[in-house]
Formats: C-alpha cells, structure tokens, sequence
C-alpha cells in the first residue's frame, strides 16, 4: 500500500486504525476516530484496562465531560476494541502512539514506554502504514528515536515501506473530549505527502485549525507553547518577590500592566504543578542536549516556579514568628492538593512540596481538598487547634468558607494566601493576620 492509497481508504474511513496506549489522551482519540465511523483497535499493557474499557466503561478517573457516553457507544458499535497483544495490530494502516513521556528527576526524557510501543510495533507493522507519535517529545525524538527502531523494527525504509509523523496531542483534564475535538493541532509529517495524509485523517476529528509542517516543527511547538507558559508564569512569581520586598501589590500592579496592549502578564501564586507544564520545557531544552546553545532563561524558569513552595513556607514561618510560635512545633492546616484549581489531579502537586518540607521540620500538617481522595473532610473541624492556615489551590469550595466559623476553629487565627484567593479586607475585619503571595 501507497501513501495514495492509504489516503484513499482514509477518505473512505475503511484504513484500519490502531492506537497504542490507551491512556487520557489515547482513549478519547480512539474512541473519537471511532464514532467518525473508523475501525479502532486499542492496545494497553494493562489488563484490567483491557476489560474495562472492552465492557464500555472508561478507565479514566475524574469528571471527564462526554467520555463515558462516547465510550459506551463505541465499543456498543463494535467499532472500537481494546486488547493487550501487539500481534493484534497487523491488519492496521494506521497506528497512532499515545505513551507517557516522563522526565526524570535529573530532567532528562525517559522513553521506556515510547522506545517499547516502537520496538513492539516494528516487527508487526502492515508494510506502507503510518504510524503517528503523538506523545509530547523532545525537539529532535522523530529523527533520533523514532525512524531508527522502525527502520530497524520493520527491515524497511521510511517513505516507502512506512510513513512517520508526530502530532502532540493538547488535551487537559477535564476538557479531554472538547480540547481533542475543537483545539488546533500540528501534523509533522516525514514527507509534504504525509503531512497532507495525516490532515485528512484529523479532519475525521478535530474542528480546529490542522497544520501541516514537518518533524521538527511540529516537535518544538508542543513544548515551546509550554515552556512560554512556564516562563511566563516565572516572570510574574518574580515579580511577585520585588512586589513583596517593596511593599507592593502584585495583583494590582499585573492589573494595570496588563491594561497595556500586548501585555498578559500571568498570574503569580505558590507553585506550578500538573503533567505538562514543569515537564516540557524540560524536553525543550533536551532537544538541544549536547549542542553549543546556551540555554538559560527555560531552565531559570524552572527553578523560579519549584521555589514558590518554599516560599510559601518562608511566609509562613515569618507570620507564624510575628505571631510569637514556632514553626517546628506548629500545627498547619493546608488548603489545596491538587495541582489546579477544581481539580483532582496531584501530579507534580506544589502542596506534596510544602507538606514534605513542613514535615521534615516537624511541623504537624493537615492537608484538606474537596476534590482529592483523602484529602476531603470537614474543614473547620480540620482546622480546629491549628496555628495556621496555608491556601495553597484556588478552589471555588474556599470561597464561600465561613471566616468566622474559621477564625473560631484556628489556635491563633493566620492565614497565608498563595493564589490572592481571599479578600485581605475581610480577612483583616474578621480577624486574621493576612500574608498574600506578592503583597508587601
Ligand atoms: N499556574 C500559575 N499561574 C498561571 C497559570 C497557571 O501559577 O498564570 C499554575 C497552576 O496553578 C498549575 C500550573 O501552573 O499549578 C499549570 O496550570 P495550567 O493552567 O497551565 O494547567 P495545565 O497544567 O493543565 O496546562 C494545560 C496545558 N495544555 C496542554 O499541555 C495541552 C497548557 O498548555 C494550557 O495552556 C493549559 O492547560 C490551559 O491553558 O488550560
């Protein structure tokens, strides 16, 4: 089979599809080209995952608008089936490649999983298919990592005996079906043609803008869009820091900087979590690992956000000092696990961050979040004897808390704000001693 030919059954939706990890990005994508009317095929290491989803329930956790009905008609339809055998996918034109691309602690990509889909991949792939990554990788992964397992994996060649590409998925928690459906995507091909072919089969799917570009373009702009967003968000903690040391207001002054045309300066606050955002500027930067390009203000970034955690500590160690207590001996509650507001997801969470360093100064932590597993409870009898209160996540639940009710419950009543969630005017009326992440 041909690049015209696939392209032929694409525009038929008789090509086969396969995609391999059936994670919160690969499971939507699946079960999206299959309600476009394709025939999908999932594989996933996990067994459990395997069953579930072939009984039409998702495997995902949290609110995931629109999933689980979509999900249940598919596989209801016989048009999407999960299975655990790479064997499986030999009748597949089409083999998209949704695995996790973590970085380690040393912030180098780990590509177990990637190098595995591949090298599994290789030795079954139907000759003339097109297999696209859409993993989120380091600028440079298409031509380094991947072409070399498929040419090794196939005894073939690209272009001929496989077509390549790579488009980054932008899914979020949450909004995985409407991101996937309505946001832009770039489609980097190995070739012009392939590119073109992989715009028609997005078109099955995604309402947004398809870009048709190659590798390396596609490469860099899933982990710049990111890194900006990090280094975005550096420069407004930065300021955030001179706010506080001269006595400003960080809030208000991002206000009216922002009333200036082409200016959006970020919202400051006591960290950044999530999988993406402390992730890819890391893969960003790896793309150029080994080069003579001197890389400084990404990193730098990096650096600026991990510390918002313990500078929420530094905060509260002063307030509680003014206050004539100890941190060692302190108890504090914390309010917000997540690493977003609204949200149930912990990964790389700033809250983990200040409750291990509070707790390795032997300071008694109580942690509450309504959305986290563990986390939830009554409020204010957490918050009954403590000597503090940090706000380490925006949720809307903290808005409407009862400050008196709260100020009652608290040993001594001091609250540290680390996303200017609260009013300091009404804290201050009710009672409390306030400290506002950049306000000095
Ligand atoms: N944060 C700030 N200040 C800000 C924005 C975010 O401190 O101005 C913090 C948040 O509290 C959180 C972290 O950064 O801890 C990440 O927040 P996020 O709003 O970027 O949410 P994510 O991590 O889910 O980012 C995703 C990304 N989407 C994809 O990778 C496909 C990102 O590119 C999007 O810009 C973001 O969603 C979005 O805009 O919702």
């Amino acid at each position: 089979m041909d690049l015209r030919e696939l392209r032929e059954k694409i525009d038929r939706k008789e090509a086969r599809l396969a995609v391999i990890g059936l994670g919160y990005v690969g499971l939507p994508v699946a079960a999206l080209f299959a309600e476009a009317g394709f025939d999908v095929l999932g594989v996933e290491l996990r067994p459990e995952r395997v069953e579930k989803i072939n009984a039409g329930q998702s495997p995902i956790e949290g609110d995931e608008p629109g999933l689980a009905e979509l999900l249940d008609a598919v596989v209801g339809a016989r048009r999407l089936r999960a299975t655990t055998s790479y064997e499986d996918l030999r009748d597949r034109d089409v083999v998209l490649i949704d695995v996790e691309t973590p970085v380690d602690e040393t912030h180098v990509p780990r590509y177990q999983a990637l190098r595995g889909a591949l090298a599994s991949l290789g030795p079954v792939l139907k000759k003339g298919a097109l297999v696209i990554i859409e993993s989120t990788i380091a600028p440079r992964t298409m031509s380094t990592v991947a072409l070399p397992l498929l040419e090794k994996g196939t005894s073939g060649r690209l272009n001929s005996d496989f077509y390549l590409g790579n488009c980054p998925e932008r899914v979020m928690p949450g909004k995985l079906v409407a991101n996937l459906r309505n946001l832009s995507r770039v489609a980097g091909g190995g070739s012009p043609e392939t590119a073109e072919t992989m715009v028609a089969l997005y078109r099955n799917i995604v309402r947004g803008d398809l870009d048709p570009t190659d590798w390396i373009t596609a490469e860099l702009v899933k982990t710049v869009e990111n890194s900006y967003r990090d280094v975005q968000i550096a420069f407004a903690n930065e300021v955030a820091l001179i706010c506080e040391a001269l006595g400003g207001d960080v809030w208000k002054v991002r206000e009216l900087v922002n009333k200036t045309p082409a200016r959006n300066m970020h919202l400051p606050g006591a960290g950044v979590g999530g999988h993406c955002i402390p992730k890819d500027p890391w893969l960003l930067v790896n793309g150029v690992r080994g080069m003579d390009v001197p890389v400084r203000v990404i990193p730098q970034a990096r650096a600026v956000n991990d510390s918002m955690p313990l500078h929420m500590l530094d905060l509260l160690q002063t307030a509680l000092e003014k206050a004539g207590k100890s941190i060692y001996d302190a108890r504090v509650l914390v309010l917000g696990y997540a690493y977003l507001e609204n949200s149930d997801d912990t990964r790389n969470s700033p809250s983990e961050v200040l409750v291990r360093h509070l707790e390795a100064l032997g300071t008694e932590v109580v942690v509450h979040d309504p959305y986290v597993e563990g986390y939830q409870g009554d409020l204010l009898s957490m918050a009954r004897g403590c000597d503090a209160v940090v706000v380490m996540v925006s949720h809307r639940d903290y808005r409407a808390l009862d400050l008196a009710a709260l100020k009652a419950a608290l040993a001594s009543p001091i609250l540290v704000d680390g996303r200017n969630l609260f009013d300091p005017d009404q804290l201050v009326k009710a009672g409390f001693t306030v400290v506002t992440v950049g306000k000095g």
